[in-house]
């Protein structure tokens, strides 16, 4: 049922650090051949630091952990081919021996059923602009909640109404920590206005936070916590500009028409149309970051004294 890579389940075995990577970016997050340079480029990152890469995706009806070259090849230049999967989607998939790239929740609840606790991805998503309208919240609020993963994240993508998914996040009870900010980055800008209750220092900090969380997991808190790293100031966008082009990808997904799934997809498209390709170094940028604060988070966790169920 569960796929786990050699390498991947070697480091399982060891108590190594191990990072979790998403494929939704890749298939559906961003243009080719740039998605399979940046696939590539994740993984390099995390082993700088030490830490052995997991990306996760559902193969040919088989969930993943650990795709290998070919594998995330065919993710970066399958097109539609390729599913968009949240959770709700993996048991279609597999039933049906379809590919399927995994959005940031189900990767996360991937990445748990194979014992690995941190995951790098750029932006999460959450609540939409107008979703009191279109009651359109992704599942990966739902799914921090819920699982225990470290999901380390420039925010929430900017397209999205930022206060709103803090307001969720706190309902649903999940931690959102800065890292070294008190401020809820805005994904392809450093500054949201939104202020944030939790800061950590540095990887060190947040690993014994996180670790702290888990041992606390059966009393209080059994889901997972976002790590929020702002993109660093040289590749950042200016928020006025983001929020122009936000207005204008947002009117252009009303006039198609796009619903559900297709949204996300749609509008970072959008962004990088209004921006002039911008939108994506700054993606790119704030992935490989992301990637290698997790590796570091990941290394400091790996020296912490084992859990009973990690
Ligand atoms: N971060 C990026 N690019 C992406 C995504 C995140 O930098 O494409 C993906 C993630 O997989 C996330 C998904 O889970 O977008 C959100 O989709 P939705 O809004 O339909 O839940
Ligand atoms: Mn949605």
């Amino acid at each position: 049922m569960l796929r786990v890579a050699d390498e991947v389940s070697e480091a399982l075995e060891e108590g190594r650090a191990i990072v979790a990577l998403e494929s939704t970016l890749i298939s559906h997050g961003l243009p080719y051949p740039q998605n399979l340079e940046v696939a590539q480029a994740l993984e390099a990152e995390v082993r700088t630091t030490g830490a052995v890469p997991a990306t996760i995706g559902v193969v040919r009806g088989v969930p993943t952990v650990g795709l290998n070259v070919e594998e995330l090849e065919r993710f970066a230049t399958g097109g539609e081919q390729i599913r968009k999967l949240t959770r709700r989607d993996l048991a279609l998939a597999a039933m049906q021996r379809a590919d399927g790239a995994t959005t940031v929740a189900a990767t996360m609840a991937l990445a748990a059923a194979a014992g690995i606790a941190i995951f790098a991805t750029g932006g999460i998503g959450g609540v939409h602009r107008q979703a009191s309208l279109s009651w359109d919240v992704s599942a990966d609020l739902i799914e921090l909640a819920r699982t225990p993963v470290l999901v380390v994240c420039a925010g929430a993508k900017a397209i999205l109404d930022l206060p709103a998914t803090l307001e969720y996040l706190e309902t649903l009870g999940v931690p959102v920590v800065g890292l070294a900010t008190n401020e809820f980055p805005a994904f392809y800008s450093v500054s949201s206005g939104l202020r944030l209750n939790a800061c950590a220092n540095d990887a060190a900090e947040v690993a014994a936070l996180w670790h702290t969380q888990r041992t606390m997991a059966t009393m209080a808190a059994p889901g997972g916590m976002l790590l929020c790293v702002p993109p660093s100031a040289a590749t950042a966008l200016p928020r006025h500009t983001v929020e122009e082009a936000v207005a204008r990808a947002l009117a252009a997904a009303d006039v198609a028409g796009v619903r559900g799934p297709e949204v996300t997809p749609f509008l970072l498209r959008a962004m990088a149309a209004e921006t002039e390709g911008e939108s994506i170094a700054t993606n790119v940028a704030l992935l490989t970051q992301n990637a290698r604060v997790a590796g570091l988070v990941a290394t400091a966790y790996a020296d912490l004294p084992p859990l009973f169920a990690r």
